[in-house]
Protein backbone atom coordinates (compact mmCIF):
# COMPACT_ATOMS: atom_id res chain seq x y z
CA UNK A 1 0.00 0.00 0.00
CA UNK A 2 1.88 3.04 -0.95
CA UNK A 3 1.84 6.13 1.75
CA UNK A 4 0.41 9.82 0.80
CA UNK A 5 3.28 12.17 2.04
CA UNK A 6 2.54 15.85 2.70
CA UNK A 7 4.54 18.59 0.86
CA UNK A 8 4.72 22.31 2.27
CA UNK A 9 5.08 25.44 -0.17
CA UNK A 10 8.39 27.39 1.45
CA UNK A 11 6.75 30.55 0.98
CA UNK A 12 3.20 30.11 2.24
CA UNK A 13 4.13 27.03 4.79
CA UNK A 14 0.90 25.44 3.58
CA UNK A 15 0.30 21.68 2.39
CA UNK A 16 -0.48 22.13 -0.94
CA UNK A 17 0.60 19.36 -2.65
CA UNK A 18 0.65 15.35 -2.25
CA UNK A 19 3.08 12.66 -3.56
CA UNK A 20 2.18 9.01 -3.09
CA UNK A 21 5.35 7.01 -1.78
CA UNK A 22 6.23 4.88 -3.81
CA UNK A 23 6.85 0.82 -2.11
CA UNK A 24 10.15 -1.44 -2.24
CA UNK A 25 7.57 -3.62 -4.63
CA UNK A 26 6.90 -0.34 -6.71
CA UNK A 27 10.35 0.29 -7.21
CA UNK A 28 11.33 -3.21 -7.82
CA UNK A 29 9.04 -3.46 -10.55
CA UNK A 30 9.73 -0.04 -12.05
CA UNK A 31 13.30 -1.46 -11.96
CA UNK A 32 12.62 -4.23 -13.90
CA UNK A 33 10.88 -2.16 -16.22
CA UNK A 34 13.71 -0.11 -17.15
CA UNK A 35 16.11 -3.25 -17.34
CA UNK A 36 14.09 -4.79 -19.98
CA UNK A 37 14.39 -1.63 -21.84
CA UNK A 38 18.35 -1.15 -21.54
CA UNK A 39 19.43 -3.16 -23.52
CA UNK A 40 18.23 -1.46 -26.82
CA UNK A 41 18.80 1.79 -25.70
CA UNK A 42 22.57 1.08 -25.13
CA UNK A 43 23.03 -0.95 -28.40
CA UNK A 44 20.93 1.87 -30.38
CA UNK A 45 24.93 3.97 -30.10
CA UNK A 46 25.88 6.85 -28.74
CA UNK A 47 24.88 9.23 -31.63
CA UNK A 48 21.46 8.14 -31.14
CA UNK A 49 21.25 8.42 -27.44
CA UNK A 50 22.55 11.58 -27.84
CA UNK A 51 20.31 12.78 -30.61
CA UNK A 52 17.00 11.86 -27.86
CA UNK A 53 18.86 13.62 -25.24
CA UNK A 54 19.01 16.57 -27.78
CA UNK A 55 15.00 15.99 -28.42
CA UNK A 56 14.46 15.92 -24.56
CA UNK A 57 16.15 19.79 -24.34
CA UNK A 58 13.86 20.48 -26.81
CA UNK A 59 10.86 19.24 -24.96
CA UNK A 60 12.17 20.53 -21.74
CA UNK A 61 12.07 23.82 -23.46
CA UNK A 62 8.67 23.37 -24.70
CA UNK A 63 7.67 22.30 -21.05
CA UNK A 64 9.59 25.15 -19.55
CA UNK A 65 6.93 27.15 -17.83
CA UNK A 66 5.48 24.31 -16.31
CA UNK A 67 8.62 23.21 -14.79
CA UNK A 68 9.73 26.49 -13.88
CA UNK A 69 6.34 27.48 -12.24
CA UNK A 70 6.70 23.89 -10.31
CA UNK A 71 9.74 24.46 -9.35
CA UNK A 72 9.06 28.56 -8.03
CA UNK A 73 6.78 26.39 -5.46
CA UNK A 74 9.21 23.71 -4.73
CA UNK A 75 12.13 26.19 -3.95
CA UNK A 76 10.35 29.47 -3.50
CA UNK A 77 12.51 31.48 -5.69
CA UNK A 78 11.93 32.78 -9.41
CA UNK A 79 15.32 33.22 -10.98
CA UNK A 80 16.95 30.26 -9.69
CA UNK A 81 14.22 28.00 -10.58
CA UNK A 82 14.61 29.23 -14.50
CA UNK A 83 18.20 29.14 -14.54
CA UNK A 84 18.09 25.58 -12.65
CA UNK A 85 15.51 24.25 -15.93
CA UNK A 86 17.94 25.98 -18.57
CA UNK A 87 21.24 24.66 -17.05
CA UNK A 88 19.54 21.25 -17.46
CA UNK A 89 19.01 22.03 -21.02
CA UNK A 90 22.32 22.67 -21.33
CA UNK A 91 23.95 20.20 -20.06
CA UNK A 92 21.67 17.40 -22.41
CA UNK A 93 23.24 19.13 -25.34
CA UNK A 94 26.54 19.32 -23.42
CA UNK A 95 27.06 15.69 -22.66
CA UNK A 96 25.38 14.59 -26.10
CA UNK A 97 27.84 16.67 -27.92
CA UNK A 98 30.79 16.06 -25.15
CA UNK A 99 30.00 12.03 -24.52
CA UNK A 100 31.05 10.81 -27.79
CA UNK A 101 34.59 11.59 -27.51
CA UNK A 102 35.13 11.04 -23.95
CA UNK A 103 36.03 7.21 -24.97
CA UNK A 104 39.12 6.67 -25.69
CA UNK A 105 40.16 4.43 -28.80
CA UNK A 106 39.70 0.38 -28.07
CA UNK A 107 42.32 -0.75 -30.94
CA UNK A 108 44.07 -4.68 -30.96
CA UNK A 109 46.96 -4.03 -28.07
CA UNK A 110 49.81 -6.80 -28.41
CA UNK A 111 51.02 -7.99 -25.40
CA UNK A 112 54.06 -6.24 -24.45
CA UNK A 113 55.68 -9.27 -21.87
CA UNK A 114 53.87 -12.18 -24.05
CA UNK A 115 53.64 -10.98 -27.38
CA UNK A 116 51.76 -13.96 -28.18
CA UNK A 117 48.59 -12.57 -26.75
CA UNK A 118 47.17 -9.15 -27.33
CA UNK A 119 43.90 -7.79 -25.90
CA UNK A 120 41.04 -5.09 -26.31
CA UNK A 121 38.96 -3.59 -24.00
CA UNK A 122 35.43 -2.44 -24.48
CA UNK A 123 33.57 -0.20 -21.99
CA UNK A 124 30.18 -1.69 -20.58
CA UNK A 125 27.69 0.64 -19.08
CA UNK A 126 26.15 -0.41 -15.69
CA UNK A 127 22.23 -1.06 -16.70
CA UNK A 128 20.39 0.60 -14.14
CA UNK A 129 21.77 3.50 -12.92
CA UNK A 130 19.89 4.96 -9.54
CA UNK A 131 19.97 9.13 -8.56
CA UNK A 132 18.61 10.04 -5.01
CA UNK A 133 18.45 14.06 -5.11
CA UNK A 134 18.15 16.53 -2.23
CA UNK A 135 15.72 19.50 -1.87
CA UNK A 136 18.20 22.97 -2.35
CA UNK A 137 18.73 22.37 -6.40
CA UNK A 138 15.57 19.64 -6.69
CA UNK A 139 15.90 19.82 -10.92
CA UNK A 140 19.91 20.23 -11.08
CA UNK A 141 20.71 17.72 -8.40
CA UNK A 142 18.42 14.99 -10.30
CA UNK A 143 19.93 15.35 -13.66
CA UNK A 144 23.47 16.40 -12.94
CA UNK A 145 24.51 12.23 -12.76
CA UNK A 146 21.55 11.31 -14.75
CA UNK A 147 22.18 12.64 -18.50
CA UNK A 148 25.84 11.25 -18.60
CA UNK A 149 24.12 7.71 -17.10
CA UNK A 150 21.90 8.25 -20.21
CA UNK A 151 25.08 8.97 -22.56
CA UNK A 152 26.60 6.06 -21.48
CA UNK A 153 23.61 3.90 -22.07
CA UNK A 154 22.69 3.44 -18.75
CA UNK A 155 18.60 3.19 -17.61
CA UNK A 156 18.28 5.88 -14.58
CA UNK A 157 15.76 5.91 -11.82
CA UNK A 158 15.47 9.37 -10.18
CA UNK A 159 13.85 9.60 -6.62
CA UNK A 160 13.32 13.27 -5.85
CA UNK A 161 13.48 14.87 -2.09
CA UNK A 162 10.37 14.37 -0.50
CA UNK A 163 10.62 17.75 -0.06
CA UNK A 164 10.77 19.24 -3.13
CA UNK A 165 9.04 16.80 -5.23
CA UNK A 166 6.53 18.89 -7.72
CA UNK A 167 9.07 19.50 -10.82
CA UNK A 168 8.65 15.52 -11.17
CA UNK A 169 5.27 15.48 -12.86
CA UNK A 170 6.12 18.66 -14.85
CA UNK A 171 9.42 17.31 -16.34
CA UNK A 172 7.30 13.62 -17.38
CA UNK A 173 5.56 15.25 -20.26
CA UNK A 174 8.81 16.32 -21.52
CA UNK A 175 10.26 12.89 -20.87
CA UNK A 176 7.49 10.86 -22.62
CA UNK A 177 7.67 13.23 -25.77
CA UNK A 178 11.35 12.35 -26.14
CA UNK A 179 10.20 9.00 -25.99
CA UNK A 180 12.40 8.40 -22.88
CA UNK A 181 9.42 7.04 -20.48
CA UNK A 182 11.25 3.10 -20.87
CA UNK A 183 14.57 4.75 -19.86
CA UNK A 184 14.04 7.34 -17.20
CA UNK A 185 11.61 7.50 -14.51
CA UNK A 186 11.31 9.25 -11.16
CA UNK A 187 9.81 6.96 -8.03
CA UNK A 188 8.75 9.36 -4.70
CA UNK A 189 9.12 8.93 -1.59
CA UNK A 190 11.19 9.47 1.50
CA UNK A 191 13.62 7.66 2.48
CA UNK A 192 12.16 4.39 2.39
CA UNK A 193 11.41 4.77 -1.16
CA UNK A 194 15.69 5.76 -1.94
CA UNK A 195 16.64 2.79 0.16
CA UNK A 196 14.60 -0.02 -1.81
CA UNK A 197 16.14 2.27 -4.97
CA UNK A 198 19.11 1.20 -3.50
CA UNK A 199 18.69 -2.45 -3.61
CA UNK A 200 17.84 -2.73 -7.23
CA UNK A 201 20.23 -0.35 -9.16
CA UNK A 202 23.28 -1.02 -10.24
CA UNK A 203 24.95 2.20 -9.30
CA UNK A 204 24.00 4.77 -7.08
CA UNK A 205 24.51 8.88 -7.46
CA UNK A 206 23.59 10.56 -3.90
CA UNK A 207 23.30 13.79 -2.68
CA UNK A 208 22.33 14.87 0.24
CA UNK A 209 23.40 14.83 4.23
CA UNK A 210 26.26 13.25 5.54
CA UNK A 211 24.74 11.21 8.34
CA UNK A 212 21.99 9.80 4.90
CA UNK A 213 25.32 9.44 2.89
CA UNK A 214 26.66 7.38 4.95
CA UNK A 215 23.20 4.93 5.33
CA UNK A 216 23.05 4.71 1.46
CA UNK A 217 27.39 3.65 1.15
CA UNK A 218 26.59 1.19 3.59
CA UNK A 219 23.53 -0.53 1.70
CA UNK A 220 25.46 0.10 -1.00
CA UNK A 221 28.74 -1.97 0.09
CA UNK A 222 25.73 -4.16 1.28
CA UNK A 223 24.41 -4.85 -2.06
CA UNK A 224 28.12 -4.72 -4.26
CA UNK A 225 27.55 -1.38 -6.17
CA UNK A 226 29.45 1.35 -6.52
CA UNK A 227 28.14 4.51 -4.49
CA UNK A 228 28.75 8.40 -5.90
CA UNK A 229 28.52 10.04 -3.11
CA UNK A 230 28.39 14.15 -3.06
CA UNK A 231 28.10 15.00 0.59
CA UNK A 232 28.08 18.90 3.06
CA UNK A 233 30.55 20.74 3.30
CA UNK A 234 32.07 23.50 5.56
CA UNK A 235 33.36 25.55 2.49
CA UNK A 236 36.27 27.85 3.31
CA UNK A 237 37.36 31.56 1.91
CA UNK A 238 41.01 32.55 2.84
CA UNK A 239 41.30 36.41 2.09
CA UNK A 240 45.09 37.07 1.75
CA UNK A 241 46.06 40.33 3.12
CA UNK A 242 46.87 41.16 -0.59
CA UNK A 243 42.96 41.08 -1.31
CA UNK A 244 40.92 44.39 -2.43
CA UNK A 245 39.26 44.19 0.78
CA UNK A 246 35.74 45.95 -1.11
CA UNK A 247 36.01 43.12 -3.56
CA UNK A 248 36.63 40.83 -1.52
CA UNK A 249 33.63 41.86 0.73
CA UNK A 250 31.22 41.81 -2.32
CA UNK A 251 32.16 38.73 -3.34
CA UNK A 252 32.09 36.87 0.22
CA UNK A 253 28.64 38.59 0.53
CA UNK A 254 27.58 36.39 -2.67
CA UNK A 255 29.11 32.87 -2.22
CA UNK A 256 27.71 33.27 1.69
CA UNK A 257 24.50 33.97 1.08
CA UNK A 258 22.97 33.25 -2.34
CA UNK A 259 20.24 30.28 -2.46
CA UNK A 260 19.81 31.30 0.98
CA UNK A 261 23.30 29.52 1.41
CA UNK A 262 21.00 26.36 0.80
CA UNK A 263 23.97 25.21 -1.51
CA UNK A 264 26.64 22.39 -1.05
CA UNK A 265 29.31 24.89 -2.30
CA UNK A 266 28.46 27.96 -0.30
CA UNK A 267 30.90 29.65 1.93
CA UNK A 268 30.60 29.18 4.88
CA UNK A 269 33.21 30.46 6.82
CA UNK A 270 35.71 33.39 6.19
CA UNK A 271 39.36 33.67 7.13
CA UNK A 272 39.95 37.11 7.01
CA UNK A 273 44.29 39.18 7.99
CA UNK A 274 43.76 40.35 11.97
CA UNK A 275 44.51 44.05 10.15
CA UNK A 276 42.16 43.89 8.02
CA UNK A 277 39.25 42.45 9.92
CA UNK A 278 37.13 45.40 12.07
CA UNK A 279 37.31 47.02 7.92
CA UNK A 280 36.18 43.74 6.44
CA UNK A 281 33.64 43.15 8.89
CA UNK A 282 32.16 46.57 8.23
CA UNK A 283 32.24 46.47 4.63
CA UNK A 284 30.49 43.19 4.34
CA UNK A 285 28.13 43.97 7.13
CA UNK A 286 26.71 47.13 5.01
CA UNK A 287 26.89 44.92 1.91
CA UNK A 288 24.56 42.02 3.93
CA UNK A 289 22.28 45.14 4.82
CA UNK A 290 21.31 45.92 1.49
CA UNK A 291 20.49 42.26 0.22
CA UNK A 292 16.64 41.95 0.31
CA UNK A 293 14.57 38.99 0.46
CA UNK A 294 12.58 38.28 -2.16
CA UNK A 295 9.24 38.84 -0.10
CA UNK A 296 6.20 39.74 -0.56
CA UNK A 297 7.56 39.89 -3.88
CA UNK A 298 9.30 36.59 -5.61
CA UNK A 299 10.22 39.06 -8.86
CA UNK A 300 12.04 41.54 -5.83
CA UNK A 301 15.02 40.39 -3.86
CA UNK A 302 18.21 38.38 -3.36
CA UNK A 303 17.03 35.67 -0.63
CA UNK A 304 14.38 33.05 -1.03
CA UNK A 305 12.92 31.26 2.21
CA UNK A 306 14.37 28.27 3.71
CA UNK A 307 13.01 25.45 1.63
CA UNK A 308 12.94 23.07 3.98
CA UNK A 309 11.24 24.77 7.40
CA UNK A 310 12.86 22.71 9.70
CA UNK A 311 16.67 23.99 8.32
CA UNK A 312 15.44 27.56 9.79
CA UNK A 313 15.47 26.05 13.19
CA UNK A 314 19.04 24.59 12.92
CA UNK A 315 20.11 27.50 11.80
CA UNK A 316 19.10 29.80 14.34
CA UNK A 317 20.36 27.75 16.80
CA UNK A 318 23.83 27.68 15.32
CA UNK A 319 23.61 31.28 15.44
CA UNK A 320 22.41 31.32 19.02
CA UNK A 321 24.97 28.92 19.86
CA UNK A 322 27.18 30.88 18.68
CA UNK A 323 26.55 34.03 20.54
CA UNK A 324 26.20 32.53 23.72
CA UNK A 325 29.84 31.24 23.23
CA UNK A 326 31.17 35.09 22.49
CA UNK A 327 30.23 35.67 19.14
CA UNK A 328 29.14 39.34 17.64
CA UNK A 329 26.17 39.16 15.44
CA UNK A 330 26.45 42.38 13.34
CA UNK A 331 23.27 41.88 10.99
CA UNK A 332 20.34 39.62 10.61
CA UNK A 333 20.30 36.16 12.94
CA UNK A 334 17.05 35.57 13.67
CA UNK A 335 14.26 33.12 12.15
CA UNK A 336 11.83 35.98 10.48
CA UNK A 337 7.83 34.88 9.52
CA UNK A 338 6.56 36.36 6.59
CA UNK A 339 3.16 35.02 4.94
CA UNK A 340 3.68 31.70 6.81
CA UNK A 341 7.36 30.85 5.29
CA UNK A 342 10.91 31.07 7.21
CA UNK A 343 13.22 33.62 6.38
CA UNK A 344 16.31 34.79 7.09
CA UNK A 345 18.21 38.30 6.43
CA UNK A 346 22.22 37.86 5.48
CA UNK A 347 23.69 36.97 8.78
CA UNK A 348 27.18 38.40 9.69
CA UNK A 349 28.55 37.02 12.94
CA UNK A 350 32.39 37.96 13.97
CA UNK A 351 34.39 37.01 17.00
CA UNK A 352 33.53 33.25 16.12
CA UNK A 353 35.97 29.74 16.94
CA UNK A 354 36.66 26.49 15.94
CA UNK A 355 35.15 25.67 19.40
CA UNK A 356 31.36 26.83 18.00
CA UNK A 357 29.09 24.61 15.83
CA UNK A 358 28.78 27.38 13.54
CA UNK A 359 32.52 27.00 12.38
CA UNK A 360 32.34 23.17 12.18
CA UNK A 361 28.95 21.91 11.34
CA UNK A 362 27.20 22.36 7.73
CA UNK A 363 24.94 25.40 8.26
CA UNK A 364 23.22 25.64 5.11
CA UNK A 365 22.09 29.28 5.60
CA UNK A 366 22.86 32.79 4.67
CA UNK A 367 25.52 33.10 7.48
CA UNK A 368 28.98 34.55 7.37
CA UNK A 369 30.85 33.79 10.25
CA UNK A 370 34.14 35.81 9.87
CA UNK A 371 37.46 35.08 11.95
CA UNK A 372 40.42 37.08 11.98
CA UNK A 373 43.58 35.12 11.47
CA UNK A 374 47.71 36.92 11.97
CA UNK A 375 49.98 34.43 9.43
CA UNK A 376 48.88 32.98 5.99
CA UNK A 377 49.77 29.23 7.87
CA UNK A 378 47.30 29.86 10.50
CA UNK A 379 44.66 30.54 8.09
CA UNK A 380 45.32 27.53 6.19
CA UNK A 381 45.67 25.46 9.23
CA UNK A 382 42.21 26.95 10.15
CA UNK A 383 41.02 26.34 6.64
CA UNK A 384 41.60 22.47 7.09
CA UNK A 385 40.84 21.93 10.82
CA UNK A 386 37.03 19.97 9.42
CA UNK A 387 35.98 16.99 8.29
CA UNK A 388 34.82 18.06 5.34
CA UNK A 389 36.61 18.72 2.03
CA UNK A 390 34.24 19.80 -0.54
CA UNK A 391 35.36 22.79 -1.46
CA UNK A 392 36.98 26.11 -0.65
CA UNK A 393 37.81 29.66 -1.85
CA UNK A 394 40.91 31.61 -2.10
CA UNK A 395 41.08 35.79 -2.47
CA UNK A 396 43.76 37.50 -2.93
CA UNK A 397 46.40 39.47 -5.01
CA UNK A 398 46.75 37.58 -8.08
CA UNK A 399 45.37 34.21 -9.27
CA UNK A 400 48.89 32.58 -8.85
CA UNK A 401 49.17 33.64 -5.07
CA UNK A 402 45.91 32.53 -4.75
CA UNK A 403 46.81 29.12 -6.29
CA UNK A 404 49.85 28.76 -4.44
CA UNK A 405 47.37 29.03 -0.88
CA UNK A 406 44.89 26.77 -2.59
CA UNK A 407 47.24 23.88 -3.21
CA UNK A 408 47.69 23.33 0.66
CA UNK A 409 43.79 23.34 1.18
CA UNK A 410 42.70 19.66 1.69
CA UNK A 411 39.60 20.17 -0.50
CA UNK A 412 38.30 18.95 -3.91
CA UNK A 413 37.54 21.91 -5.73
CA UNK A 414 38.95 25.56 -5.20
CA UNK A 415 38.01 28.86 -6.54
CA UNK A 416 40.19 31.39 -7.11
CA UNK A 417 39.53 35.13 -6.81
CA UNK A 418 35.99 34.79 -6.33
CA UNK A 419 34.05 31.90 -3.97
CA UNK A 420 31.37 28.85 -4.62
CA UNK A 421 32.66 28.76 -8.20
CA UNK A 422 31.30 25.04 -8.76
CA UNK A 423 27.82 26.72 -8.54
CA UNK A 424 29.10 28.38 -11.58
CA UNK A 425 31.32 26.42 -13.61
CA UNK A 426 30.88 22.70 -14.51
CA UNK A 427 34.04 21.48 -16.80
CA UNK A 428 36.50 20.82 -14.35
CA UNK A 429 36.66 17.16 -12.52
CA UNK A 430 36.83 17.49 -8.87
CA UNK A 431 36.42 14.74 -6.11
CA UNK A 432 34.68 15.46 -2.50
CA UNK A 433 37.53 14.92 -0.24
CA UNK A 434 36.97 13.85 3.40
CA UNK A 435 33.61 12.88 4.75
CA UNK A 436 32.06 15.68 1.77
CA UNK A 437 31.97 12.14 -0.24
CA UNK A 438 33.05 9.16 -2.18
CA UNK A 439 33.72 8.13 -5.60
CA UNK A 440 34.99 9.53 -8.62
CA UNK A 441 34.24 13.34 -9.99
CA UNK A 442 30.76 14.03 -11.47
CA UNK A 443 32.09 16.77 -13.56
CA UNK A 444 34.24 16.37 -16.18
CA UNK A 445 35.08 13.28 -18.38
CA UNK A 446 35.28 11.44 -15.10
CA UNK A 447 31.12 12.36 -14.71
CA UNK A 448 31.01 10.21 -17.71
CA UNK A 449 33.23 7.21 -17.55
CA UNK A 450 31.74 6.73 -13.93
CA UNK A 451 28.95 4.88 -15.66
CA UNK A 452 31.30 2.45 -17.42
CA UNK A 453 32.77 -0.99 -16.61
CA UNK A 454 36.24 -1.83 -18.15
CA UNK A 455 35.79 -5.00 -20.03
CA UNK A 456 39.09 -6.86 -21.55
CA UNK A 457 38.92 -9.18 -24.27
CA UNK A 458 41.80 -11.45 -24.20
CA UNK A 459 43.25 -13.21 -27.09
CA UNK A 460 46.37 -16.13 -27.84
CA UNK A 461 47.44 -15.46 -31.47
CA UNK A 462 49.44 -18.82 -31.06
CA UNK A 463 48.78 -22.20 -29.67
CA UNK A 464 47.59 -22.96 -25.99
CA UNK A 465 49.33 -23.93 -23.37
CA UNK A 466 48.85 -27.35 -21.92
CA UNK A 467 48.84 -28.63 -18.34
CA UNK A 468 52.37 -29.95 -19.03
CA UNK A 469 53.40 -26.53 -19.30
CA UNK A 470 52.57 -25.62 -15.78
CA UNK A 471 53.69 -29.38 -14.29
CA UNK A 472 56.08 -29.20 -11.37
O1 LIG B 1 19.12 15.42 3.40
P1 LIG B 1 19.07 13.86 3.37
P2 LIG B 1 18.03 16.47 3.77
C1 LIG B 1 22.63 18.80 4.13
C2 LIG B 1 22.14 20.08 4.75
C3 LIG B 1 20.78 19.70 5.25
C4 LIG B 1 20.93 18.25 5.58
C5 LIG B 1 19.67 17.45 5.54
O2 LIG B 1 22.97 20.42 5.83
O3 LIG B 1 20.41 20.40 6.39
O4 LIG B 1 21.82 17.78 4.60
O5 LIG B 1 19.02 17.59 4.29
C6 LIG B 1 16.81 10.57 0.73
N1 LIG B 1 18.31 5.81 1.94
N2 LIG B 1 22.53 18.81 2.70
O6 LIG B 1 17.13 16.15 4.87
O7 LIG B 1 18.39 13.29 4.53
C7 LIG B 1 15.84 11.69 0.97
O8 LIG B 1 14.53 11.23 0.76
C8 LIG B 1 18.25 6.41 0.74
C9 LIG B 1 23.78 18.97 2.02
O9 LIG B 1 17.39 16.76 2.45
O10 LIG B 1 20.46 13.48 3.10
C10 LIG B 1 16.32 12.72 -0.04
O11 LIG B 1 15.84 12.40 -1.34
N3 LIG B 1 17.81 7.68 0.58
C11 LIG B 1 23.74 18.70 0.57
C12 LIG B 1 17.84 12.52 -0.03
O12 LIG B 1 18.04 11.23 0.53
C13 LIG B 1 17.44 8.36 1.67
C14 LIG B 1 22.46 18.96 -0.12
C15 LIG B 1 18.62 13.56 0.76
O13 LIG B 1 18.15 13.54 2.11
C16 LIG B 1 17.47 7.77 2.95
C17 LIG B 1 21.28 18.78 0.71
C18 LIG B 1 17.94 6.43 3.06
N4 LIG B 1 18.04 5.82 4.22
C19 LIG B 1 21.36 18.70 2.06
N5 LIG B 1 17.05 8.69 3.85
C20 LIG B 1 24.86 19.36 -0.15
N6 LIG B 1 25.91 19.80 0.53
O14 LIG B 1 24.77 19.49 -1.35
C21 LIG B 1 16.74 9.82 3.16
N7 LIG B 1 16.97 9.61 1.84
Amino acid sequence: MSQTLDVKNPRTGEVDYHIQAQSAQEVTDHAARLRTAQSEWFLRGMAARGAVLNALADALGAHSKAIIAALEIDTGRRKIAGQEVMGVIGSLRGWAAMAPTLLPEMPWVQGRMKPNFKHQNDYVPYSLVGVISPWNFPMTLSFIDAIPALMAGACVMIKPSEVTPRFADAVMPAIKEAGLSDILTFVQGDGRTGAALVDVVDNVCFTGSVATGRKVAVKAAENLIPANLELGGKDPMIILPSANMDEAARLALRACVLATGQACQSIERVYVPRDHHDDFVKRITAEAKTAKLNYPDINDGHIGPFIFDQQAGLVEAQIKDAIKNGATLHTGGKVLRHGGGYWMAPTVLSGVTHDMEIMREETFGPVIPVMAYDTVDEAITLANDTEFGLSAAVYGGSIDEAREVASRIDAGAISLMDGALTGQYFEAGKQSFKNSGLGPSRMGANGFLRFFRQKAYIANTTTPLTLEAFAE
